[in-house]
C-alpha cells in the first residue's frame, strides 16, 4: 500500500525532494516498461510518459457512440372506480462487465392506498422523474424520462422510460392487494450520443473516479521511473498539495511559496526561474499538445486570484449527496458534493470558479493568449496537476469515510457517465495501444481507494492510502 504524503513534507526533506524531482524528470524520457501493464503502450517520441496523460486529458481525438432506446409496458384493463394500489415496482436488468445479468428493483410506494386516477399517475411520474434528469449541454437529444399515464381508452396504464440506464424488464403493480406483472418491450432507438472524453472526465459524476484512476496510473509510472530509470527502490508515492495550507503563489515568498522556488517547480516561466528543471528548455521540459505537437516551455500565470480557502473546502465536505440533477456543471451546490468540489458553483460570497477549478485558474491564469498551461486541457504537462488532483482525491476519500452510504447515482447521468458504463478511455474505445485499454473500469470499481476492486487491482496495483485523512486545522 503506497502512502501519499503532504508535498510540504517532501519539500522539507531534501533527499525525498530530489528523488521526487528526478523521477518526474525521468518520466520525460522515452522509456516504458514492457512488463508493466500500466505502461504497455508504445513509447511516445516527444512528451515521454507525460504524453499519454496529456492525450487522455485532452478532448481531441476520441468519440464513441452510445445508443438510447425507449421501453414501454402496458397493463391489463383496470377498473378505475374500484381499483386501489399501494406500490409500483420496476424490475430492471443489466449485464455487468463479465456479461452476467443482474436484476434490480425500483419501487414507488405509498403509505396510504391510492385509487388509480389521473392525479395518481402524475404523482408516480414526478417521483420517477425526480430520480432522472436531463442535461442542458445535450440540448436536442432525448433525456432519461419516465412516464406513467393512461392509454386512449382510459383503462390501461402505460409505463414508459426513455434513455434508461437499465434494460427495463417488468413493472409490477399491486392492485387490490394482488400483484400483477407487466412486461416491458424495447422500442425504437431514440438517439445516438456522441461521447467525448473531456465531457466524461469533467462536469459529470465521473469526474472524481476518473481522476482517481488517472493519477494512480501516473503514480505507477513515477515508481517505474524511480526504480528502472533512476535505480532507486521504486517505493515512491504521489504527494498531495494541500493548497489550504499554502496561501501564497508568490515565488518571492520563500515560506508559503516554496513550491515555486527555483529548486523545486519554478515560478511563472523559464525566464524568471531558469534553474528549475520543470521550466527550463535546456532540460528538455517542454509542453506537448494532444497527439504530440511541440509547443515550447511550460507557462504558468501564478496568483490569478489566490487559492481556495479552508472555509470553502469545509463547505464542500459538508455536502451529503454525491451528485444530483442535472449531473453536470449546473448541479446545485447544496445537493452535489462532486460539483461543489469540482468548482463550478459559487460558495457564499466566493463566486465560481471555486475549489478544484480555482486552483487550475490560480496557477494557469484566465483564458487568453498569455495564459498558462494548468487551465488548459494540456494541464498534465505540469507536475503540479498531479499534486493538485492528489489532494482532490484525498478530499473525496475523506468525504467518503464520512458518507459511507453514498453511492454512484443510479439514474440521471447520460450515456458514458452512467453507473453501468465503463469509464472512457478504459473501456477499450481508445484503441489497443492506449494504456489500460479494455480494462472496463467502472466508477464503482475505484469508489474506495483503500479497497480497490479486484478488476482494478490487477491493473492498478494493491492500492494506496494517505498519511492524513483530516483537513488542515486552520488556515494560516
Ligand atoms: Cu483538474
Amino acid at each position: 500500500m503506497d502512502k501519499r504524503k503532504d508535498i510540504r513534507k517532501i519539500y522539507k526533506d531534501k533527499k525525498a525532494r530530489k528523488r521526487l524531482m528526478d523521477a518526474l524528470v525521468a518520466m520525460k524520457k522515452n522509456i516504458r516498461d514492457p512488463a508493466n501493464p500500466t505502461t504497455k503502450s508504445k513509447p511516445d517520441a516527444n512528451g515521454g510518459m507525460y504524453q499519454q496523460y496529456v492525450n487522455w486529458h485532452g478532448d481531441s481525438s476520441l468519440s464513441k457512440v452510445a445508443e438510447v432506446f425507449v421501453y414501454t409496458a402496458t397493463s391489463d384493463d383496470l377498473n378505475l372506480t374500484k381499483d386501489v394500489f399501494k406500490s409500483i415496482t420496476f424490475e430492471a436488468t443489466y449485464k455487468d462487465r463479465h456479461g452476467v445479468s443482474k436484476t434490480e428493483e425500483f419501487e414507488f410506494s405509498s403509505k396510504k392506498k391510492l385509487r388509480i386516477k389521473k392525479g395518481t399517475t402524475k404523482k408516480i411520474t414526478d417521483y420517477l422523474n425526480s430520480l432522472v434528469s436531463h442535461d442542458i449541454e445535450w440540448a436536442g437529444n432525448t433525456f432519461a424520462k419516465f412516464k406513467v399515464e393512461f392509454d386512449g381508452t382510459g383503462k390501461k396504464l402505460v409505463v414508459s422510460c426513455s434513455n434508461c440506464p437499465y434494460v427495463l424488464k417488468n413493472f409490477k403493480c399491486t392492485v387490490n392487494e394482488v400483484e400483477k406483472t407487466f412486461t416491458f418491450s424495447k422500442g425504437a432507438k431514440i438517439a445516438d450520443f456522441n461521447l467525448r472524453r473531456m465531457q466524461i472526465a469533467h462536469s459529470s459524476p465521473v469526474f472524481l473516479p476518473w481522476h482517481r484512476v488517472f493519477i494512480r496510473m501516473f503514480e505507477l509510472d513515477l515508481q517505474f521511473a524511480d526504480k528502472v530509470i533512476n535505480g532507486e527502490d521504486g517505493k515512491i508515492a504521489l504527494p498531495y498539495w494541500d493548497w489550504t495550507r499554502d496561501r501564497s503563489l508568490d515565488p518571492k515568498d520563500k515560506k508559503q511559496g516554496y513550491l515555486w522556488q527555483p529548486d523545486f517547480l519554478g515560478g511563472t516561466d523559464h525566464t524568471d526561474a531558469a534553474k528549475s528543471q520543470f521550466l527550463s528548455v535546456p532540460s528538455g521540459w517542454e509542453v506537448f499538445r494532444t497527439n504530440g505537437t511541440k509547443e515550447g516551455p511550460l507557462r504558468r500565470f501564478l496568483n490569478g486570484g489566490g487559492l481556495p480557502s479552508l472555509r470553502n473546502v469545509k463547505y464542500a465536505q459538508k455536502r451529503k449527496t454525491y451528485d444530483s440533477v442535472d449531473f453536470n456543471r449546473g448541479s446545485k451546490s447544496s445537493k452535489s458534493y462532486r460539483n461543489t468540489l469540482e468548482g463550478w458553483v459559487s460558495i457564499g460570497r466566493t463566486s465560481a470558479p471555486t475549489l478544484h477549478n480555482k486552483v487550475h485558474v490560480s496557477v494557469g491564469g484566465e483564458d487568453g493568449v498569455n495564459s498558462g498551461h494548468l487551465q488548459l486541457s494540456v494541464s498534465p504537462n505540469d507536475p503540479i496537476f498531479f499534486f493538485h488532483h492528489c489532494n482532490i482525491d484525498r478530499l473525496w476519500a475523506i468525504w467518503q469515510r464520512k458518507n459511507r452510504k453514498q453511492k454512484y447515482p443510479k439514474f440521471g447521468p447520460l450515456p458514458g457517465r452512467r453507473i453501468i458504463d465503463p469509464m472512457i478511455p478504459w473501456d477499450g474505445s481508445a484503441g489497443a495501444s492506449w494504456l489500460g485499454a479494455n480494462r472496463n473500469i467502472l466508477a464503482m470499481d475505484v469508489w474506495n481507494c483503500a479497497k480497490l476492486s479486484t478488476n482494478v487491482k490487477s491493473f492498478l496495483g494493491s492500492g494506496y492510502t494517505y498519511d492524513s485523512f483530516s483537513l488542515s486545522k486552520k488556515a494560516p
